[in-house]
């Protein structure tokens, strides 16, 4: 493992946050060169190495204390928040702050011949998710039981393929569930990147950088408001 006194960022490497988050950085005045298929990036005028990787190792990285911070989305640190609970894993971390992208919700969505009146009307029966985890959280929250059906993609398609009743995934436009004749019927879990760090000893050198960091990120976040 490196050791030095730069601080270590860990953003997403491809997907629907890297360019945002790429653009946060660059706004802040951190320079630097992320070709698209290195893992690494060394700022050339502050203190500061960029890390992409996929998303879902993100909160790992920071809980682990393996790297100083991370910009991730809150429907996939709580997941993985939930997912350590159950292994008695460290889930100790630190949002600095929310961020004004990456916005969407969880919602449960069900096909459109169907009808819907409240969650009970889901009782008992097979939903389709990438997010198992925040998904049991709401039910039991609700007292109503599930089945589930694990996905990690095309999850809008398995009520159509016979897998399950419902899906609960990631919705913004919602184009994605009208193309599929599926309707959202409840949202559970309200999202936004976010910026966390790891709890712990960081030094004295990494701490001001990262002070200098978060004045900079709330300005340009407050610029855009
Ligand atoms: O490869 P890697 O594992 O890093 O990426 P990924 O494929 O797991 O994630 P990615 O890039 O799709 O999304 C990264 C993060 O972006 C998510 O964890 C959310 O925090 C955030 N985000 C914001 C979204 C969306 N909006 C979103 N709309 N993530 C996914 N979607 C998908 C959704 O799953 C569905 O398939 O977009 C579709 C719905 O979009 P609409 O506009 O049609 O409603
Ligand atoms: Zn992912």
């Amino acid at each position: 493992m490196i050791h030095n006194n730069r601080l270590r960022i860990v953003m997403q490497k491809t997907g629907r946050l890297s360019n945002d988050s790429k653009d946060l950085l660059a706004r802040c005045g951190i320079k630097i060169n992320l070709y698209k298929k290195k893992l690494i990036a060394f700022s050339e005028n502050m203190p500061i190495d960029i890390i992409c990787v996929r998303d879902d190792d993100i909160p790992g990285l920071i809980m682990d204390g393996i790297v100083d911070v991370g910009i991730i989305g809150e429907n996939v640190l709580e997941e993985e928040v939930l997912s350590r609970q159950l292994r008695s894993d460290n889930i100790d971390y630190i949002k600095l702050k929310r961020l004004d992208f990456g916005t969407c919700r969880l919602s449960l969505a069900i096909p459109l011949d169907k009808t819907y009146k409240d969650i009970s009307c889901l009782n008992n029966s097979r939903i389709a998710t990438s997010y198992p985890h925040l998904l049991k959280k709401y039910f039991d929250k609700n007292n109503i039981t599930f089945k589930s059906c694990m996905l990690n993609g095309s999850v809008e398609v398995a009520p159509r393929a016979g897998l399950s009743d419902a899906i609960c995934d990631l919705v913004s436009t919602g184009a994605t569930l009208e193309a599929n004749g599926l309707r959202e019927v409840q949202v559970i879990f309200r999202s936004k990147a976010c910026l966390i760090c790891k709890v712990g000893d960081i030094s004295s050198e990494k701490r001001n950088v990262l002070n200098t960091l978060l004045t900079r990120i709330q300005g340009v976040i407050k610029a855009r408001e």
